[in-house]
């Protein structure tokens, strides 16, 4: 296994201990709502956001024990915003994580309510992590309540993604659409690793403007991915943005061009962490594994 496997095999492992820690088991009543929320949060997604908290964090030297929480809580979030985008309201897809979609498997009603569960279990998870101080919570909670909510995060920018279906949108809305979101989120995940380690204004400057790059990057190749892989491989529905009229790089710009677009994109997120005077290869190798990605 590459260096980089081994670490998101570890990454896996450690966040998938401590969500099972934070989440009531399946016996507990209402098993129901429980048994959904197990169901898409332990599906196998690729942690992506809980990795990058761990892998900046591990940059400024802080040790795990102190990061796992919050990343935990941050996967709990991401993994909510999934299940509330499977509904039928919303995208209403069958498929997510390789298995049925929480509504499909629980009922309309469950799949609300587990992500409701979800997302408030997240800030309690942050609000009571007695390995951090009380100030470092304060602070991760507001960071991470803006990026997943509104008017510049994941929520708005779920709003704004419906909105835009079947429209000629310019580049620049598609950015916004995308920056708030996919990118709140993925930038949130890599500045709450850095003010755990309590990082300076500085730094924590440095790591917004990679993860901003880095959210742009995992945002085309998810287009690309959409056009160029199969279901079975994604473990959700491929081809989805085509069928449902969506305004992709692809699209826009055909799929040569996103892909030297994503090239530019992941030289530009390398260029910033030169600007730190620190060990940065595990970062650079987290912006090279979103670039090759297959799912
Ligand atoms: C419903 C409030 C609300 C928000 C939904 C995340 C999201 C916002 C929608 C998902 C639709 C989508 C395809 C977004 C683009 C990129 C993205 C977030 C992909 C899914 O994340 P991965 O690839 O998934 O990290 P895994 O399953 O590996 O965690």
């Amino acid at each position: 296994m590459n260096k980089l496997k081994t670490f998101f095999a570890d990454c896996t492992r450690k966040v998938d201990d401590k969500l099972e820690s934070l989440v009531p088991s399946a016996q507990i009543e209402p098993k129901k709502l429980h048994e959904a929320v197990r169901w898409s949060l332990f599906a196998g997604g690729k942690r992506f956001r809980p990795a990058l908290l761990l892998a900046v964090g591990q940059t400024f030297g802080v040790s795990d024990d102190k990061l796992l929480q919050t990343a935990a809580a941050i996967e709990m979030i991401h993994t909510y915003s999934l299940v509330h985008d499977d509904l039928p309201a919303m995208d209403n897809d069958d498929l997510r994580r390789g298995r049925e979609t929480c509504h499909k498997k629980f009922g309309e009603a469950a799949a609300i309510l587990a992500g409701d569960v979800l997302q408030t279990s997240a800030f309690q998870a942050i609000s009571e992590n007695e390995d951090l101080p009380t100030e470092i919570r304060v602070r991760l909670i507001s960071e991470i309540a803006c990026a997943a909510g509104t008017p510049s995060g994941m929520v708005a920018g779920q709003q704004l993604d419906l909105e835009a279906e079947g429209k000629n949108i310019s580049i620049e809305h598609l950015e916004k659409i995308h920056h708030s979101k996919t990118g709140a989120m993925i930038s949130a995940a890599a500045r709450a690793g850095a003010i755990i380690a309590e990082a300076s204004k500085k730094e924590i400057e440095i790591i917004t403007n990679y993860a901003a790059k880095l959210g742009l990057l995992f945002q085309i190749t998810d287009d690309l991915l959409d056009v160029t892989q199969t279901t079975e491989i994604l473990g959700k529905t491929a081809g989805k943005d085509v069928s449902a009229k969506k305004a992709t790089y692809p699209a826009l710009y055909g799929l040569d061009e996103t892909r030297k677009l994503a090239e530019n994109v992941y030289f530009g997120a390398c260029g910033e962490l030169e600007k730190i005077d620190k060990e940065t290869s595990l970062l650079r190798e987290i912006a090279d594994f979103i670039l090759n990605r297959e799912k």
